[in-house]
Formats: structure tokens, C-alpha cells, sequence
């Protein structure tokens, strides 16, 4: 369990100050008057540190909360200009700066890293056209289609409001009743929801985003981030065995890999559909609980994504790090996908409540290879990079500050349609991927399908009977083979499954 860890004393002033830079003659006996006196109020070194812990945490995530971090490049290997206009696509060997964070989902800042959850793939590139964030999971898919959801689901899979424990009633209750998670629950409880570390997993946008080339024409896009380390998981009994005994599994991998040199790096892919042939395709291709099938949309390559440093301040570089899928360069925009429309909203919604209304003046989420040129947000709580100094703060004005620019502007689309809270149901369409999904482990490998079985009956289990009953069902509607397995190994009446 070492980790590899550099210390280098960046202070070349041989004294310790105060915060207010004076210099501090005792940091080990604090200012009283007299041997056995009470403390004075005059110790401002004393208040001020004390005053500081007080303040050291700043809250934690409300997803992700747990993860670790590293800077890279991603490198273009092959040409897709025709596709998608964005600079940082620009040509072969244009390198661009990342920052990347990992995590997993439901447990807190100090939960063990290698939980059953889904992990966080969040990157943020730092292209001249401004910051572009692709903030996904390891997982292609995900649980439900309507952000209105999120928030229920994401109950049900952290604490019981009354004992402050995860609850597998809370768990499967909510997924029994939302089949549309099938998909996602068959990803999750195969070895693919325990992955070795985070350098042994695949990355992915999940949703469908749009590429838009300079003639405007859109391709709808899914983005797929290949490890080049090769897929590696842990099986449930050893990921059980290394929560308690080594937590931070995870996370140490990836800091000593980086520290010895030892470079993860993933192969980046693209899935294009032209916009047009969206609507006629079989099933609704902005639905984030879908894969889109590769012998119809195979994987073009991109490029590479290095990680080689490690971050120098934990708490600066990876706790602060602040990415949105909302933060996105000309080329490359948000489709009509619901839940991604949702994720638009809330991601600098928690930044602002998490890092403060000027989050994105803090060194890792500044654009630094663009031009930072918003001289309209102004003031604010920790205003920290002189705040535009004297320039006028609206637009338009007569003073020759910098402008709105129509080149920049998103590809257009029709929209027309009754405003209402329309049900995206589709027939079928809950189960069929998921039982495609038991088939294809089974085919590539038996013994992953009996993982697969057991570590949803080991959960599952926990359950109340009539919980276990509706969500067998589900199971049994993706593929009647799925679903029998695990009604047998939680010894159910199989007339539930009729
Ligand atoms: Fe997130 N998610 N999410 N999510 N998510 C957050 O933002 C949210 C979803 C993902 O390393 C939060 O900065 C909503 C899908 C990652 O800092 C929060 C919905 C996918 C990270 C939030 C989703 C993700 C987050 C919490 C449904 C994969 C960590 C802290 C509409 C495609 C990023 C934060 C990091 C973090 C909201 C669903 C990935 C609360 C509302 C789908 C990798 O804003």
C-alpha cells in the first residue's frame, strides 16, 4: 500500500507567517498572560489558524463526492474535420491540455473506491476555443431517462432518511418500479460495476451529443474513451475484500502509476449519425438508457488521452475541479437528449453552491488557453483576477470592448411540438437491450453471466419478498433465461414470473 509521493518545500522564505504574511516568532505556545494564564485576544496567529480549520471543508459533492485526479493531453490521430468544426479536432498531432477526474457515485468523500457503482470518466479539455468538459461515467448507459428522476433515484441508492443506512428496499423499490434502469442495473451487477482501478475501465459520453461541421451539417455523436490498459475488474468478493482493507485502491493506482512514469493513456472513439437518419431509426437514439449498436454506427477514431501528472494540491486541482456538460466550444453541442438537457442546468447550479459564484477563476477551471473575455460577470464573492479593472461592464457600449461574434453561432433546428409532460414510452424498448446484454456476457464468457446472477441475488436478497418479486419479473422481460436464473437463486414461486 505505498504510495509514491514528491514533498518539494516551495517556500523559499525560511520563516513561517501569518496568513497576513507577518512573521510568526512561536507556532507551539500560544500568547497568555502569564505561565497559567487564559489565552489573549491579540494572538492573531492562534485565531486566524483556528479560525481557518473551522473553514477547511467546503461540501462535498452531492454525487461523484469520492475520486482522484490527473493532468494529460489528448492528441489527434486520425482527421475528422468533415465531421465536427471544433480547433481542438483541428489537425493530426495537435496536442490539447486535460485535466481528468474519476470517482464513483453514491458514497461519500471518504467511501472505498471500489464499491458496485458506476465510476465517474469527467474530463476537461482546455482548448483555445474556451474549456470543453466531457463529463461521463464507465458505463455507456444509464438508469433513467428524465432528469425529473435524478434526485429520487439518487436517494434511494445513498442513506435511509430514518437510520442513515443504505437500504436495499430504497435501492430495489425505486429500480423495480422504473424499468427503464434495467439496462443499466445488468451494466452495473456484471464484473463491469467493480472495475480494477480506474486506469483498467472505458470511458463514455453516454448521451448523444451533436457534432457540427463548418457546411452546419450535424452528426449526432456518442463518444467512447477505450482503455488502453485493457478492461480489468475485480470480482465481487475481492472488491469487498479491498473496501475495508484498502479503501483508496483506486486512487493510489493512479497516483503511483503517474509517479512511476507508468502513463495510462485511452484510445478516443466517435459513433456519427447524420442528424436525418435520427428520427426513422428504430428507437430513440437521445434516450441515455440505449447503446447504439456498432454494426450500424461503427467506432471512428480520434485520437489519444495521456494522463502524465499528478496533481501538486489535491484540495486546489481535483476537490475544486468543477466540470459541466454545459461547458462546451463551438462544434460541439448538447442534443435534445432530456436527461442531458437537465445535467445543462445542474452542474454550475452546484458549482456555485459548492465553489462560489466565481468557480471558474479557480486555476484548474480557468480556460487557460483561451481568451477569457467576460467583462460582464462581474464582482462576487472571491472576484480574484482583478476583476476586468476599468473596463465597462454591459454590452453594447461605445468604448471598443470586445463583442458578440455570429460565427459562433449553434447549428439551427425546427422545433415544433405540444407543450406538455410527454411519457417517453416505447414499447419494448425498457427491456430489450438489457436481455442482449445477459446474452452477450453469457456468449463471451459463462462464468462472468454466474457473476452476473450472483451478485444480483447477493443484493437483491436484502430486499422485501414483493420488491424482489417485481424486480425479478423485469429481469425475467429482458431475456426469460436472465430472469429465471435469479428467481431460482432467490428461491422465488416462479408463477411470479408469469
Ligand atoms: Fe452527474 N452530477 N448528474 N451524471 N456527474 C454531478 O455535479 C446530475 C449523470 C457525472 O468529477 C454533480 O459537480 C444530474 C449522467 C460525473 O466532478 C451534479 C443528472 C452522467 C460527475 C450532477 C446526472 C453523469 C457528476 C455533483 C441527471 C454520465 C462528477 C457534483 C439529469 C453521463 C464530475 C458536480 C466530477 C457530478 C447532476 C446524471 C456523470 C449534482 C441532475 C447521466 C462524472 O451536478
Amino acid at each position: 500500500m505505498e504510495t509514491v509521493v514528491s514533498n518539494p518545500n516551495t517556500n523559499s522564505q525560511n520563516y513561517l507567517t501569518t496568513s497576513s504574511g507577518s512573521p510568526v516568532d512561536d507556532n507551539q505556545n500560544s500568547l497568555t498572560a502569564g505561565e497559567y494564564g487564559p489565552i489573549l485576544l491579540s494572538d492573531f496567529h492562534l485565531i486566524d489558524k483556528l479560525a481557518h480549520f473551522d473553514r477547511e471543508r467546503i461540501p462535498e459533492r452531492v454525487v461523484h463526492a469520492k475520486g482522484a485526479g490527473a493532468h494529460g493531453y489528448f492528441e489527434v490521430t486520425n482527421d475528422i474535420t468533415r465531421y465536427c468544426k471544433a480547433k481542438v479536432f483541428e489537425s493530426i498531432g495537435k496536442k490539447t491540455d486535460v485535466f481528468v477526474r474519476f470517482s464513483t457515485v453514491g458514497g461519500e468523500k471518504g467511501s472505498a473506491d471500489t464499491a458496485r457503482d458506476p465510476r465517474g470518466f469527467a474530463i476537461k479539455f482546455y482548448t483555445e476555443e474556451g474549456n470543453w468538459d466531457m463529463v461521463g461515467n464507465n458505463t455507456p448507459v444509464f438508469f433513467i431517462r428524465d432528469p425529473l428522476k435524478f434526485p429520487d433515484f439518487i436517494h434511494t441508492q445513498k442513506r435511509h432518511p430514518a437510520t442513515n443506512l443504505p437500504d436495499a428496499d430504497m435501492f430495489w423499490d425505486f429500480l423495480s418500479l422504473v424499468p427503464e434502469s434495467v439496462h443499466q442495473v445488468t451494466t452495473l451487477f456484471s464484473n463491469r460495476g467493480t472495475p480494477d482501478g480506474y486506469r483498467h475501465m472505458n470511458g463514455y459520453s453516454s448521451h448523444t451529443f451533436k457534432f457540427v461541421n463548418s457546411e452546419e451539417k450535424v452528426f449526432l455523436c456518442k463518444m467512447h474513451f477505450k482503455t488502453n490498459q485493457g478492461n480489468k475488474s475485480l470480482n465481487g468478493a475481492k472488491a469487498k475484500q479491498l473496501a475495508s482493507e484498502d479503501p483508496d485502491y483506486s486512487t493510489r493506482d493512479l497516483y503511483n502509476a503517474i509517479a512511476k512514469g507508468n502513463f495510462p493513456s485511452w484510445s478516443f472513439y466517435v459513433q456519427l449519425m447524420p442528424e436525418e437518419e435520427a428520427k426513422d431509426y428504430r428507437f430513440n437514439v437521445y434516450d441515455v438508457t440505449k447503446v447504439w449498436p456498432h454494426s450500424d454506427y461503427p467506432l471512428i477514431p480520434v485520437g489519444q488521452l495521456v494522463l502524465n501528472k499528478n496533481p501538486e494540491n489535491y484540495f486546489a486541482e481535483v476537490e475544486q475541479a468543477a466540470f459541466s456538460p454545459a461547458h462546451l466550444i463551438p462544434g460541439i453541442e448538447p442534443s435534445e437528449d432530456k436527461m442531458l438537457q437537465g445535467r445543462l442546468f445542474s452542474y454550475t447550479d452546484t458549482h456555485r453552491h459548492r465553489l462560489g459564484g466565481n468557480y471558474e477563476q479557480i486555476p484548474v477551471n480557468r480556460p487557460r488557453n483561451a481568451l477569457r473575455n467576460n467583462y460582464l460577470n462581474r464582482d462576487g464573492f472571491m472576484s480574484v483576477m482583478g476583476n476586468y479593472g476599468g473596463h465597462v461592464n454591459y454590452e453594447p457600449n461605445s468604448f471598443g470592448t470586445p463583442i458578440q461574434n455570429k460565427n459562433f453561432a449553434q447549428s439551427r433546428k425546427t422545433m415544433t411540438g405540444l407543450a406538455a409532460r410527454h411519457l417517453q414510452a416505447h414499447p419494448n424498448d425498457d427491456y430489450f437491450q438489457a436481455g442482449e446484454l445477459y446474452r452477450t456476457i453469457k456468449r463471451l464468457n459463462p462464468k462472468n453471466a454466474d457473476d452476473l446472477i450472483s451478485n444480483i441475488v447477493g443484493h437483491l436478497k436484502n430486499a422485501s419478498k414483493f420488491i424482489q418479486e417485481r424486480q425479478v419479473q423485469i429481469f425475467y422481460k429482458a431475456d426469460p433465461e436472465y430472469g429465471t436464473r435469479i428467481c431460482d437463486g432467490l428461491q422465488l414461486d416462479k408463477s411470479v414470473l408469469i
